[in-house]
């Protein structure tokens, strides 16, 4: 096995999903490639030395652009904040370093094509973390659609529902809550959760070609966590689009940190002409199916229980029947980025496929504000 010398940036939420990532694919996954946890960094000395000994990081850093000069790193793993993306990016691209990155993309489309660029340009293997690509039920419904089991689709109905922001009390900025904080995350809903959402959609359904949105925030003012001043609250606290798809298909999403009683609820339901398709991640391991085919006495929802070898990822688990969770997601993602090094098919989302993504958010965000319909962005990079 080829070592690849890994460094990370961030030790927040995703720090913890990364680093158990790279510490375990190895286990499940037959690679080539083994991850090697040589450093992490991030400024709070203290913490980031704590987070090296937990994680089992060989060493760390406070300054990013330290670990990204270090000769000993092959790959840089971008964990930090969405305003720290592009720069880091830019950074480890022209150093030469393999990228993965955590979503969204960028703060907007305009840094995420500058970011594709320097990528591409520099011919460095590169990946972005939308983990739920990697939901074996998700996969399977992907497989399900290429097999054209559905036919024509005509319609795409996502949500992506929380409530952890109902709190008036609860304020932005600072670690843990700088997603409430435009200036760090560069939207709210619609960049951090719609960004799954339209990912999973572009993946399973093609090119999104207009949109057109509202938006809301409930909460006006917050106290800021690092001023203690009570600021202005610019996020996006919900948001709903109606899309039209190249393809033809009608489409909704909506998505709300607001949704009382609802955690990190990510569905979606797909109907063709030959079948339907649903999911929710609330009963993750199980993907809906209704085939019109099947006899008109017996016809109706299935629910497939996605713990079979034959099923996406689930060789690599334990047993029919068992289940795996939220951490295999990015495992799995994590198997398929090492897998497709050096290959002819690369693992993706890629920052290109990623910069789709976030023309359909600048798209969205545009549309709250002008109340029309807006034409989606392509890359013209
Ligand atoms: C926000 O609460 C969040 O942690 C997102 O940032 C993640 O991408 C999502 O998977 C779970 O919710």
């Amino acid at each position: 096995m080829k070592k690849l010398n890994v460094g990370l940036i961030g030790y927040g939420f995703m720090g913890r999903t990364h680093s158990n990532a790279f510490r375990k694919v190895n286990q499940f996954f037959k690679l080539d490639y083994q991850p090697v946890l040589k450093a992490v960094c991030a400024r709070n000395e203290e913490k980031v030395k704590a987070f090296a000994e937990n994680w089992g990081w060989e060493s760390y850093e406070t300054d990013w652009r330290k670990l990204v000069e270090r000769k000993d790193i092959d790959l840089i793993d971008i964990g930090s904040p969405n305003n720290t993306h592009k720069e880091i990016t830019l950074a480890a691209a022209k150093a030469g370093k393999m990228i993965l990155c955590e979503k969204p993309l960028s703060m907007n489309a305009k840094e995420g094509e500058q970011m594709t660029k320097a990528v591409e340009k520099a011919g460095v293997a590169n990946m972005v973390w939308f983990n739920y690509r990697r939901v074996p039920a998700i996969a399977l419904a992907k497989q399900l659609i290429d097999q054209g089991r559905l036919g024509r689709v005509f319609h795409y109905r996502a949500k992506y529902l929380q409530d952890w922001t109902i709190s008036s009390d609860l304020p932005q900025g600072g670690a843990g809550l700088w997603r409430l904080d435009a200036s760090v995350a560069g939207s709210g809903v619609t960049g951090d959760l719609l960004a799954h959402s339209i990912d999973t959609a572009i993946w399973l359904n093609g090119h999104i070609d207009t949109v057109t949105a509202m938006t809301e925030t409930f909460i006006k003012e917050r106290k800021h966590a690092l001023t203690g001043k009570k600021q202005e609250v610019t996020i996006d606290d919900a948001c709903a689009f109606l899309a039209r798809f190249k393809n033809g298909t009608l489409a909704t999403f909506e998505s709300t940190r607001y949704a009382r009683g609802r955690k990190n609820q990510n569905t979606f339901e797909i109907n063709g002409e030959k079948a339907s398709i649903a999911f929710d991640l609330e009963d993750p391991h199980r993907l809906s199916f209704f085939d019109h085919k099947d006899d008109a006495l017996s016809r109706g929802w299935r629910s497939i229980h996605v713990t079979d070898f034959e099923h996406p990822y689930m060789d690599k688990w334990w047993v029919p029947g068992t289940t795996i969770g939220y951490e295999h997601t990015f495992i799995n993602a994590l198997a398929d980025f090492l897998g497709g090094l050096g290959t002819k098919s690369p693992a993706r989302p890629n920052f290109r496929d990623a910069l789709d993504t976030q023309y359909v958010c600048d798209a969205v965000l545009k549309s709250a504000k002008t109340m029309k319909w807006e034409k989606v962005g392509v890359s013209k990079v």
